[in-house]
């Protein structure tokens, strides 16, 4: 009974996020575009599924900024906090006891290779955000990585319906090297915008650039306009 009403509250403050965002979610290029860029059969948000200037590869290659952080679970803490209603600390078993998703989808590197149809678990960012209730003037997020990497999404792209914080990939616990325990997905911007080893979002009421981004970097991150660098 506790749990369904848990359950419920979660549900009704997604419809409200939802109904506020859904118009300008629609009006993202990876969902709006006439003439979106690249090959094959339209994927499920409409898009041709391999993007321009993309190849597909089965390897799935480690980019990161020269080390990668070792979290135990024991210490594992997601930060979501900044413009937000009731800013929260999850510890990993408050994450795993949250609405869990199961999705199949792909990812996209700036550095030219696509890895199509992976299944992925975890719990959706649109669910977290409506556990803070973003505020009115929040536009933004940063996501933040133990590593001390940063990358900013736009709110219409950060509550999309397959952005998650995935913890399980292809059938197993995510991999260190791959940012596990938890790491962002963003199947429809390039895959710099999701942070491995994820540690905070913060909610901001402005766009603020990221690691990548203040190097030159798209802000946008589009793969169908070729959108790889500002
Ligand atoms: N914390 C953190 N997240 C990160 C990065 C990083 O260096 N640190 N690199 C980004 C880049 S540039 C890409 S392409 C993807 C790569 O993910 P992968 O190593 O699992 O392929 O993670 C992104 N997220
Ligand atoms: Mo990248």
């Amino acid at each position: 009974m506790e749990d369904n009403s848990k359950l419920d509250k979660i549900v009704e403050a997604r419809m409200k996020l939802k109904a506020r965002f859904e118009q300008q979610m629609a009006e993202t290029p990876s969902v709006s575009d006439t003439k979106p860029m690249g090959t094959g059969e339209p994927n499920r948000h409409g898009m041709p599924q391999l993007p321009v200037g993309q190849y597909k590869t089965h390897k799935w290659p480690v980019l990161d900024l020269g080390f990668k952080p070792d979290i135990h679970l024991s210490k594992w803490k997601l930060v979501i906090d900044g413009e937000v209603e009731s800013p929260i600390t999850l510890t990993w078993d408050e994450f795993m006891a949250l609405p869990q998703t199961s999705d199949v989808s792909d990812f996209h590197c700036v550095t030219t290779w696509s890895r199509m149809d992976v299944p992925w678990v975890g719990v959706r960012l649109a669910d977290i955000a409506a556990l803070v209730m973003p505020k009115p003037s929040a536009t933004h997020v940063l996501c933040h990585g133990y590593d001390k990497y940063t990358t900013n999404l736009s709110l219409e792209e950060a509550l999309k319906e397959d952005v998650l914080l995935v913890h399980t990939a292809d059938g197993k616990p995510l991999e260190r090297d791959h940012g596990g325990p938890v790491r962002m997905i963003t199947p429809q911007l390039y895959a710099w915008k999701g942070s491995k080893w994820i540690s905070r979002i913060q909610f901001l009421p402005k766009n603020q650039l990221g690691f990548w981004e203040l190097r030159g970097y798209s802000n946008t991150a589009y793969p169908w306009r070729n959108d790889r660098y500002s």
